[in-house]
């Protein structure tokens, strides 16, 4: 798949790490958001071996603040801009909002991450217009409310249909067939059940014919099978990763890349094993 100026062959697992630019994510919880700790993060990572690094302007953890749009410009495109001068990678971009889909491809940004799958006005056109690829989330109600008892008919079925509806959506809209990436939004409007059981259906969306993309990193999912927080979260994370890696996922979004990095390579080279 080509993302941007940099072509990535997914028959290999690829890492993507995390980037926060909110200012909650700053273990400060300081106002100003620090600009060369991010750089170092981006550098760490990249050393680390991650193929994306996901820049994010808009916290999406249940019950967040809405971030205005020029609030998320400002954030995001600085960053974006700053990532691409510096370093080799593919900055992937988690938003929702037309100008910063827009504006982050303009400065080289090469793949567009919406866990709202472009539902928002204007994102289909704008982002049918850069010409990337794209990775459609499933997500049930809103970050305020969706984890408010979240309950399905069948729940394998509905993520599904959902995202078979965003993938027509995106393909009347422009966007190519083979530009698209799917995620079962573990944590979106789901309970345990509901992650793991989504977990273990990974098939059910490789069916459809895309790349899957996993974000299971730290979250409460983790959280709640182990009872531990969220700085105690990377052993049960790389358990779900590398479940799933043996399903079929590609993609996986991280904020420990070099665990992820080596038990990836470990993983790939044993499945690729051709000895008799
Ligand atoms: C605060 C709470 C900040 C929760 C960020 C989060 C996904 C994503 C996120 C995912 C894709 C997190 C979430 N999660 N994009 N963005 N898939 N494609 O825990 O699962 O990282 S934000």
């Amino acid at each position: 798949m080509v993302f941007g100026d940099k072509s990535l062959d997914l028959s290999l697992p690829r890492v993507m790490g995390i980037l926060n630019v909110t200012p909650d994510s700053f273990s400060d919880g300081g106002k100003h958001n620090n600009f060369d700790d991010a750089m170092r993060q981006v550098e760490r990572m990249i050393e680390d071996g991650a193929d994306f690094i996901d820049v994010g302007g808009e916290s999406t953890r249940p019950g967040a603040a809405i971030v205005g749009e020029q609030e998320e410009l400002d954030r995001v495109l600085p960053v974006v801009e700053a990532i691409k001068q510096r370093f080799d990678t593919i900055v992937s971009v988690d938003t929702s909002t037309p100008s910063v889909i827009t504006g982050s491809a303009n400065l080289g940004a090469g793949l567009i991450n919406d866990v709202r799958a472009l539902e928002r006005d204007g994102a289909l056109v704008a982002t049918a217009a850069t010409g990337l690829p794209v990775c459609l989330m499933h997500m049930r109600g809103t970050p305020q409310n969706m984890q408010d008892s979240p309950s399905y008919e069948d729940l394998v079925e509905d993520v599904e249909q959902y995202l078979l509806a965003r993938i027509e959506a995106c393909v009347a809209a422009g966007i190519k067939k083979d530009n698209i990436i799917l995620d079962p939004g573990i944590g979106f409007g789901k309970t345990l059940v509901h992650n793991t059981t989504l977990l273990k259906h990974t098939e059910r969306l490789l069916n459809l014919g895309h790349e899957v993309l996993i974000g299971v990193s730290r979250k409460t999912m983790i959280g709640d099978i182990l009872g531990v927080p969220v700085s105690e979260r990377l052993y049960g994370t790389m358990g779900a990763n590398a479940s799933t890696y043996l399903k079929g996922a590609r993609i996986f979004r991280v904020h420990d890349v070099k665990p992820h990095v080596d038990m990836l390579k470990v993983m790939h080279q044993i499945e690729e094993s051709r000895h008799a």
